[in-house]
């Protein structure tokens, strides 16, 4: 079985990874900023900042897919995002690189396009519409893959995630972004296993009813979802909408009407 290394292990999504892959069978080598507690004395661990090529050395020697989970997942001021989401980056790929690693499998966001209206439905190819410096950041990793695989031969999967909590969905906006825990263990199993994807980019969100995705395409590297947070409308429209106006417009809710230019 091939060696699998994920970063941004002592995230929401990367804890979520480290236990369930591992409960699957999968040989891991897990990577933290902060040092992480064994979950048993073999776990094969690393820790450190992806910044300094030693460490992505250490992450990813002998192994064969890499998961990308770290850098700053939330909106942050521009210095940190360069940092941690396009420096970082730059150096997990030239790591790639050096070790021969086959995949990559970047953990992109619906914020990459969260200024699109919330009545629109999306394709794979639809145009960047970041709404936010985080989101713009995944767009710079998206292209990222795909330059890596152009120019280096390194397979990439860019997996545009919804709202991955590890819980129900919360609120209106998530019965369309939610993407359940079975359906994301199902979701990294393809991305690890799917035969020559080149590069690709997916959709990362449970099969919602009010999904602004199409998943259709996501069929390439068979990904099936079958959770739907439809499951949950009663009970969450049966409560208040506490978004504000600009956040019930866009598809990027919260992040879409931060900052946001009122009357433009
Ligand atoms: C993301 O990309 C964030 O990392 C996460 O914190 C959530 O905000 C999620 O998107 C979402 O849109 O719900």
């Amino acid at each position: 079985m091939s060696k699998i290394a994920l970063s941004g292990a002592g995230g929401i999504v990367g804890s979520l990874l480290r236990t369930g892959l591992r409960a699957r069978g999968h040989d891991l080598r897990v990577a933290g900023f902060e040092p992480l507690v064994p979950l048993s004395p073999d776990e094969d661990l690393v820790h450190g900042d992806l910044r300094e090529p030693a460490v992505v050395d250490r992450l990813l020697a002998g192994t064969e897919v890499l998961i990308h989970l770290a850098g700053t997942s939330v909106e942050k001021p521009l210095p940190e995002i360069i940092d941690n989401n396009l420096r970082a980056l730059v150096e997990v790929y030239e790591g790639a690189r050096r070790h021969g690693v086959r995949r990559v499998v970047f953990a992109s966001s619906n914020h990459a396009f969260g200024m699109y209206p919330v009545e629109q439905k999306l394709r794979l190819d639809s145009e960047f519409r970041p709404d936010g410096f985080y989101g713009l950041s995944k767009a710079w990793g998206e292209a990222m893959g795909r330059l890596y695989w152009d120019k280096h031969g390194i397979e990439g999967i860019a997996l545009r995630i919804g709202t991955c909590m590890g819980r129900p969905p919360e609120n209106l906006r998530q019965l369309s972004t939610w993407l359940g825990t079975e359906d994301m263990l199902h979701l990294i199993e393809r991305c690890i296993a799917a035969p020559a994807v080149g590069y690709t980019a997916v959709w990362g969100i449970s099969n919602n009813r009010r999904a602004y995705y199409d998943l259709s395409q996501a069929n390439a590297i068979g990904y099936r979802p079958v959770q739907d947070a439809e499951d949950w409308a009663a009970q969450i429209l049966a409560q208040p909408d506490t978004a504000d106006a600009v956040a019930r417009q866009f598809q990027g809710g919260a992040f879409a009407s931060h900052d946001y230019t009122p009357a433009h």
